[in-house]
């Protein structure tokens, strides 16, 4: 049976969201998430929905109108995820498809996936092949550059959030000592048990990381994610091979072959698509598969909504990043029990937006 669902248009709102822990890293601090809320319409009435996270306020001015121009030009088109997918994506080959490209397809793959699902009345897992339940999840909700003390408080209060059992901390402050002081605490608060990831941001360069990986590298840790900034694969290989922890990279990959490159250049462990990067479920979906047959672990970055529903048909799925920062916007957030981010029923990925929220964060 063909898909009866057409494209009407894809509207696309800038939100900036409060944050209730700051993001402090080297490169920056972030007191409010900026979220584009996109709303794929359809003739039949079925809006399939998603968010994009691109990071800075400003960034946003240039996705809006690049979501609503793919929306005229798949106006009419059925809502059939992957030829949407390729028709958006070679629509912007001359100007090349990674970077703010990659970000619309991503957003406007993301909504159409939602609204197919929607149109089925099944949840996107099930759509998907799978089956509607919860996905183990570390909670990456805080544990920013702050002072070793602060940090260690936090640690205790993001593992009572929702029973986890993992979480993530930031390293790469300008004294390494105060780095190793910050995990001594956090381990004491957190006991032998949980599971710790650490990520540098890519504020290191190989020298240092060399230095600083080596300091960390018998602390039981789950990952070192980015210490070199993302594209020095062969720093990123020399790194691996003197390491026994895992070494986890792959938030800035644009594209399911950014992914491939990574892994057959040997210079990763372990890998974490971003889903405005990787080019939302259907670049997921493609990543997953090179991740599956080269049985590499694969986790999310960000997108816990999304990421709750691909990660329950991904062949390696490892661990999924939980942060609430879409949770002020949304009418129905996902829950976490025992550590887990729970799949509602509902069908599609259940996003609905709450409006008076929305329009107290309009920017
Ligand atoms: C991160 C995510 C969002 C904002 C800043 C930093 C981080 C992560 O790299 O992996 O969670
Ligand atoms: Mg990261």
């Amino acid at each position: 049976m063909s898909t009866s669902l057409t494209i009407r248009r894809i509207r696309a709102r800038a939100v900036l969201v409060p944050l209730t822990r700051p993001v402090v890293i080297r490169i920056s601090t972030i007191q409010e998430w900026p979220l584009i809320l996109v709303d794929l319409e359809t003739d039949q009435g079925v809006v399939g929905r998603t968010y994009l996270g691109p990071y800075t306020a400003k960034t946003m001015r240039y996705l809006v109108p690049a979501l609503e121009d793919l929306g005229e030009l798949l106006a009419g088109r059925p809502v059939a995820p992957v030829s949407l997918f390729e028709e958006a994506r070679k629509s912007l080959h001359f100007v090349g498809y990674e970077g703010m490209s990659a970000i619309a397809v991503a957003g406007v793959d993301m909504a159409a996936w939602d609204a197919l699902a929607q149109a089925r009345g099944l949840p996107l897992c099930t759509l998907l092949g799978g089956i509607v339940g919860g996905v183990r999840a570390y909670n990456s909700n805080g544990l920013w550059l702050l002072e070793p003390r602060a940090v260690a408080d936090e640690a205790g209060e993001l593992l009572a959030e929702g029973g986890f059992a993992a979480l993530k901390l930031r390293l790469g402050r300008e004294r390494p000592a105060a780095d190793l002081e910050t995990l001594a605490r956090v381990r004491d608060v957190i006991g032998p048990d949980v599971e710790l990831m650490v990520d540098y941001n890519q504020s290191l360069d190989l020298e240092q990381a060399m230095r600083r990986c080596h300091q960390i590298d018998d602390l039981g840790l789950s990952w070192i994610e980015e210490p070199l900034v993302y594209d020095d694969l062969d720093g990123y290989r020399t790194l691996r091979e003197q390491l026994s922890t895992p070494l986890q990279i792959g938030e800035n990959f644009y594209g399911p072959r950014a992914l491939h490159r990574a892994i057959a250049h040997r210079a990763c462990d372990l890998v974490m698509p971003d889903f405005m990067r990787i080019g939302g479920v259907t670049g997921w979906l493609r990543a997953a598969a090179i991740a599956g047959a080269s049985g590499v672990p694969m986790s999310t970055h960000l997108y816990p909504e999304v990421g709750a529903h691909v990660m329950r048909v991904t062949e390696t799925a490892h661990w999924l990043e939980w942060q609430s920062w879409s949770d002020p916007v949304l009418k129905e957030p996902y829950p976490v029990v025992d550590g887990e981010l729970q799949i509602p029923d509902r069908p599609g990925v259940a996003m609905e937006w709450d409006e008076d929220a929305v329009a107290r964060y309009a920017v």
